[in-house]
């Protein structure tokens, strides 16, 4: 913990006025290191009012994702260990790519207020605006083999409207294989990178996108029809920290039940929330095919079951699913 982590610990623990002296003989610092601390965390944009010969109070921490916010109090065991927040970078998944590649933990997590190349699958871009969203990316080793890759988006959506309901009470749906849904729109996604030999992923990166403070007027006019917010859904602004966490949290719980029990749980999990079974659909493959058919089930490795129109069974991998009515 550095000097600035410890002293909005003792601050926002203190319903009194600290002074600055208390806070040096505590850290062991002098008094003008305090108040450079406490200058630096008003620029990272605390709120810590100053009262002269008295001392300090905290009253508020800006609403931006950074490391020791997102920390403070979340009970994760193998995801956050290690927290990387940015301002600004091209994409986390580039990010946290080149950590994986240099040997970072499991469970580390980029993120960034705003991402200029944000992506999407197949090459395509995620609008990643500064502060009204969570652009966020995760480590994982998980020991797989390439072809139990699809597990990884619907263990990783499970959790995220898990979260997103827990924190707001909106009613989310999933929509194979990688998008996160409220009323039929798109509020998020989820784009897994990876490096692997043939047989085992040997690193995987998750990238997350959620839609969370944006007003109708922040998104572009091409996505204006089929892209949403969590704050339009629910008419009221949300706590982007603490949905944050709760999305770190449920990532933790989902991802540690599947080591342990496997994928049946989670496959009954995400077809409590799906969108997609039951509908008749196009999905477009990588590619270049597209199939019509009725997506009847997921199968055991989070592959999409369609029966195509002479009654044949196919399982898909990876596509864009649109509905037909
Ligand atoms: C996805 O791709 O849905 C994956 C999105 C993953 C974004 C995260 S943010 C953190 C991490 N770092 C990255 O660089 N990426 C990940 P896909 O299913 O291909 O959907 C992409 C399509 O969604 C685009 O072609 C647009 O039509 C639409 N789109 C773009 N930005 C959007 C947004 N903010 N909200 C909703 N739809 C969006």
């Amino acid at each position: 913990m550095d000097f600035e982590e410890k002293i909005v610990n003792i601050l926002r623990t203190t319903t009194s006025l600290v002074s600055g002296e208390d806070l040096s003989r505590e850290l062991n610092i002098s008094r003008v290191a305090v108040w450079k601390h406490i200058e630096n965390l008003r620029r990272l944009g605390y709120r810590i009012d100053a009262t002269s010969h008295k001392g300090y109070r905290f009253i508020q921490a800006p609403d931006k994702l950074i490391a020791m916010e997102i920390k403070h109090g979340l009970k994760t065991r193998v995801i956050a260990r290690d927290i990387i927040a940015y301002d600004e970078v091209s994409s986390t998944n580039d990010i946290a790519l080149d950590l994986a590649g240099k040997g970072a933990k499991e469970g580390t997590v980029v993120v960034a207020e705003r991402q200029t190349s944000g992506r999407g699958r197949l090459g395509r871009n995620w609008f990643s605006p500064a502060g009204y969203g969570i652009w966020t990316s995760i480590i994982f080793y998980p020991g797989f083999k390439p072809g139990e890759l699809c597990q990884m988006n619907l263990i990783l959506g499970v959790a995220i409207a898990q979260a997103i309901r827990n924190e707001t009470g909106l009613k989310v749906e999933l929509k194979w294989p990688n998008d996160i849904i409220v009323s039929r729109k798109k509020v998020g996604g989820i784009l897994i990178d990876m490096t692997a030999t043939m047989d085992k992923v040997k690193c995987l990166v998750a990238g997350i996108g959620i839609n969370v403070n944006l007003s109708k007027k922040d998104f572009p006019l091409h996505l204006r029809e089929t892209a949403s917010s969590l704050n339009i859904e629910k008419e009221s602004e949300i706590d982007r920290l603490s949905l944050f966490r709760e999305v770190l949290h449920q990532i933790d719980i989902y991802y540690l039940r599947f080591k342990k029990d496997g994928f049946v749980p989670i496959r009954e999990k995400w077809l409590s929330y799906n969108e997609t079974i039951g509908q008749y659909i196009k999905v477009k493959v990588p590619g270049g095919e597209t199939i019509y058919g009725h997506a009847t089930d997921i199968d055991i490795d989070g592959a999409l079951v369609i029966r195509l129109e002479n009654g044949i069974l196919k399982k898909v991998m990876s596509g864009d699913v649109s509905f037909i009515l």
